[in-house]
């Protein structure tokens, strides 16, 4: 089987994947997110697609990650990316399916204006930087503050230390430290991988979509539930008024048998619950 054909095998999610290390929090979908999907027929979420926008400095290892994970081949030769490249992975999460945008940015700085409107709806933003670099480390700030400029909404924040396989053991030591370091400042999730060996390549891009899938669909079933509250739900106001004449507080019937006299029937229309 050739590596292209091994990259798209599997994008079924059945489990949540869990963080590289501590101390992340998100280890399960939520309860709302599993009872919604199992309930679900595919496409009825109006989800549809996931947006994700890789940045960080140029030669950090962006294209050569993407291409990992979505060709199962690593480029060798730096072919720097001019303005923004484009990929789509489908994947099923408990059996709803979607599509994960991946959004490929150029690092270089006279194409980097380019990138800007590429953030506006992104669900994830992913920082990359060279663990063997540290140049591109002290830049991360910079893309985090970018990334805050130009996103509107909620988005959840990855940062990637990508070239392991070149770190020695204490480089990946000090590297990991910085890393996680940075990631708290900036209250990203930190991962460490290699594109060239392919560890922890496809945990990550697998961790990513489980995070922003759960965020994305207990956004929308809250939604969901409000809006049906909203439609169900008379205000307060309006049930008085409905099932009080104005005149029956100010003048109560004396004998109570009288009240029979005041009860009206009023006839309410409100609209069926949306499947
Ligand atoms: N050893 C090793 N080399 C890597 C790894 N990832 C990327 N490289 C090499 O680093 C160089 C730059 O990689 P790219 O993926 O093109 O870098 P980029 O971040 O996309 O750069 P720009 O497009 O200019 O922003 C290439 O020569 C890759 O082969 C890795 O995990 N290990
Ligand atoms: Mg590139």
């Amino acid at each position: 089987m050739t590596d292209a054909k091994k990259a798209r095998k599997d994008r079924t999610i059945r489990q949540f994947t869990p963080p590289y290390q501590s101390p992340y929090s998100d280890r399960d979908f939520s309860p709302a997110v599993w009872s919604a999907c199992l309930a679900n027929k595919p496409g009825t979420f109006g989800l549809g697609v996931l947006k994700m926008i890789m940045v960080g400095d140029a030669s950090v290892g962006k294209t050569a990650l993407i291409q990992r994970f979505c060709h199962g081949c690593f480029p060798q030769k730096y072919i720097l990316t001019v303005g923004i490249e484009f990929e789509v992975e489908t994947f099923y999460i408990l059996g709803v399916p979607f599509k994960l945008h991946i959004w490929d940015t150029a690092g270089e700085e006279k194409f980097r204006s380019i990138a800007s409107p590429y953030y506006r709806g992104a669900h994830v933003v992913v920082i990359v930087f060279d663990m063997t670099n540290m140049y591109s480390w002290e830049n991360v700030s910079s893309w985090y503050e970018e990334a805050r400029r130009q996103t509107g909404g909620p988005v959840h924040l990855f940062l990637v230390g990508s070239k392991k396989d070149l770190c020695t053991e204490q480089q990946l030591v000090k590297a990991n430290e910085l890393g996680k370091r940075m990631a708290q400042q900036i209250e990203a999730e930190y991962w460490a991988l290699s594109s060239l060996t392919g560890e922890d390549v496809n945990a990550f891009f697998f961790r990513v979509v489980c995070v922003a899938f759960n965020a994305a669909v207990s956004r929308e079933v809250e939604a969901r539930e409000l809006e049906s509250k909203k439609i169900s739900m008379p205000s307060e106001r309006s049930l008085i008024k409905l099932n009080e004449p104005p005149d029956f507080q100010e003048n109560p019937p004396k004998d109570p048998r009288a009240a029979a006299s005041n009860v009206k029937i009023y006839h309410v229309s409100i609209p069926l619950h949306q499947c």
